[in-house]
């Protein structure tokens, strides 16, 4: 790297931190969190520092349907303002209704202006759920509903991210039997579009596409459901915290027990890492730090991001293990408890060798712990 190329670093980064009123330190930092974040080189924190001072801001124009408004919550929360203020730093937030001061046919004119303004070049950030049922009565904002409004909105502009389980592929509100037919974004518009999904969704994910965006003049890569696949190209239990129990076949039973209170594998309490695809394991759940996330926190993943498995799944149901399977010499993690015998563990043995048959055995004995341990509780 150059002595030249350092200093217009440094100088985009002095220029950017005075803007937020942080210092250079606190900038850069965000600049290699959300390098990594995007799974980019070395050095690239510079190209983003660069990047952020001197693009135009994107025009993005916000829209709320069906859902909690968690995901804006999570964005821009008061408690961590150096998250918030990047976000505002590197958008233009023309139109939100939860946000901007206006009301009414102000809003409305607010949204018309942005619109006609920045034609074809705005990006179109979408929030919750469109519900279709009954040709779309069950939402309407300022006297439109929902679709069209949606229609309206996508047909001039540049990009569409559907931000959270809602707006990515229905969430929470299209939960069976989904009364008002909530959908998502890509199934209305009949075309796919940028998802990032979770319930809420990491505020991270949203700030590195944007900020991909703007380092590099397009949108991240996607795989098959619209999803960056530097965020959710693999399944939360890769790089869970938790995974060496799994491994070692070291599960809490219950909230509270022994193995809980251990920091054991949530598993057999439900944990859906297994069949998530998601980064919350790798980066952590907001700004507050890389221990905040719903498995570091004792809870099981319930897989908020995940079609077909958040809200659909109950929260108790066993996860599908995706993608992996545990390696033979390790303990079974489904055997029944107490009945792992004679017969799972020459299965083991025969395929593995002498050292699966020893951990047949600790899979015998793992059974036979589970099964004292229910004894004890009068099961
Ligand atoms: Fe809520 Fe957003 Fe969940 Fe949905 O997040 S946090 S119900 S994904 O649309 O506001
Ligand atoms: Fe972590 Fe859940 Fe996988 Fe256990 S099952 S290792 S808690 S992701
Ligand atoms: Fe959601 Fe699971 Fe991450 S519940 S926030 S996908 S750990």
């Amino acid at each position: 790297m150059s002595e030249t190329y350092i200093e217009e670093t440094a100088e985009a980064a002095d220029a950017v931190a005075s803007r937020l009123g942080i210092n250079r330190r606190e900038f850069m930092q965000f600049c290699a969190a959300t390098a990594t974040t995007l799974g980019l080189s070395t050095g690239a924190e510079a190209a983003i520092a660069k990047a952020v001072e001197k693009a135009k801001r994107p025009s993005v124009i916000w829209l709320h349907f069906q859902e909690c408004t968690g995901c804006s919550e999570s964005l821009l929360r008061a408690e961590h303002p150096t998250l918030e203020k990047l976000i505002l730093d590197v958008i233009s937030l023309d139109y939100h209704e939860t946000l901007m001061a206006a009301a009414g046919h102000q809003a409305e004119a607010a949204r018309k202006s942005a619109m006609a303004a920045n034609k074809g070049k705005y990006v179109l950030v979408v929030e919750g759920a469109i519900p279709v049922a009954k040709d779309g009565i069950y939402c309407k904002v300022g006297g439109h509903k929902a679709i069209d409004m949606l229609k309206e909105c996508a047909a001039d502009a540049a990009a569409v991210i559907a931000i959270g389980s809602c707006a990515s592929w229905g969430g929470m509100p299209s939960t069976d039997p989904n009364p008002t037919g909530c959908s998502g974004v890509g199934d209305v518009l009949g075309k796919p579009v940028v998802t990032i999904p979770g319930c809420p969704p990491n505020p991270y994910n949203f700030l590195a596409t944007v900020v991909h965006f703007l380092t590099f003049g397009k949108l991240p890569d996607i795989d098959h459901l619209g999803r960056p696949k530097f965020a959710y190209g693999r399944i939360i239990h890769e790089h869970c915290e938790r995974r060496a129990h799994f491994d070692a076949g070291r599960f809490a039973h219950e909230f509270g027990d022994e193995g809980h209170r251990k920091g054991y594998c949530l598993y057999k309490l439900g944990c859906k890492g297994p069949e998530t695809y998601a980064n919350c394991s790798t980066i952590g759940f907001g700004d507050v730090g890389e221990s905040n996330w719903p498995v570091a926190c004792g809870h099981p993943c319930i897989g908020c991001s995940e079609k077909g498995v958040g809200f659909a799944k109950p929260i108790h149901m066993t996860a599908q293990l995706k993608g992996m399977s545990p390696p033979a010499s390790y303990p079974g993690v489904v055997e029944q408890q107490g009945k792992s015998g004679f017969a799972a563990a020459a299965a083991l043995a025969a395929i593995a060798g002498a050292a699966a048959g020893g951990a047949a055995m600790l899979a015998k004995n793992l059974g036979k712990q589970d099964e004292a341990s229910a004894q004890k509780k009068g099961e």
